[in-house]
């Protein structure tokens, strides 16, 4: 089993109810196990301004599925739950999971790039992943918490059923 991280981003049709979905869809994967997921958190969008704040959360999952499988299998998921694809660089998604560490392993294919490329400079993927795994390191040997500490919260929230 190889230990991957998987982050949820929603901002679309009920996203707090999306990102349950997914997790339990993640649950569910098969030749894998759920090992924890992150509490959900509220962030401002990145990329254009003018679409609603996402849910954001990160999974632990050990899968024996190859990476082009699970990625196979996240796309499969985000279908399920109504995604629908735009072409719209960074604009609104009902569902988007994304691969964000695959073991130690780089990739860069066509159609997948781990780790992936955005996640050291994300604060709605560092704080939830260092949530579940304070003291990982990235296959370049940098912690998470050295990048914690150069990535600014950006009105962050941990989300709660009661705000
Ligand atoms: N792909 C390559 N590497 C990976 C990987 N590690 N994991 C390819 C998953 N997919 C990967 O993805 C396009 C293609 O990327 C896939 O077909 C796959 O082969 P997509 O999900 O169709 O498109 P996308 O997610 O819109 O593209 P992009 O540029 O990856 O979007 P981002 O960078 O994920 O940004 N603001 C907040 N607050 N929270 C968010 O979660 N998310 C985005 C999306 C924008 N703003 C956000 C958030
Ligand atoms: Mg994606």
């Amino acid at each position: 089993m190889t230990v991957c991280f998987i982050a949820i981003g929603s901002n679309l049709g009920n996203p707090v109810e999306k990102a349950k979905l997914a997790i339990e869809a993640l649950r569910a994967m098969p030749d894998s196990r759920l090992v924890s997921c992150s509490s959900l958190y509220c962030s401002k969008p990145m990329g254009p301004s003018d679409q609603p704040d996402y849910i954001n959360a990160v999974a632990q999952v050990e899968t024996d599925l190859e990476p082009l499988a699970l990625l196979d299998t996240l796309q499969q998921i985000e279908l399920e739950k109504g995604r629908v694809r735009k072409d719209e660089r960074w604009g609104p998604r009902t569902l988007d999971l994304d691969i964000l560490l695959y073991g130690d392993k780089q990739i860069a294919s066509e159609r997948l790039t781990v780790p992936h490329y955005g996640m050291k400079q994300r604060e709605f993927v560092l704080y939830p992943l260092a949530e579940i795994a304070p003291l990982l390191s990235m296959p370049d040997g940098k912690t998470i918490s050295d990048l914690l500490t150069a990535c600014p919260l950006n009105g962050l929230q941990k989300y709660s059923e009661t705000s």
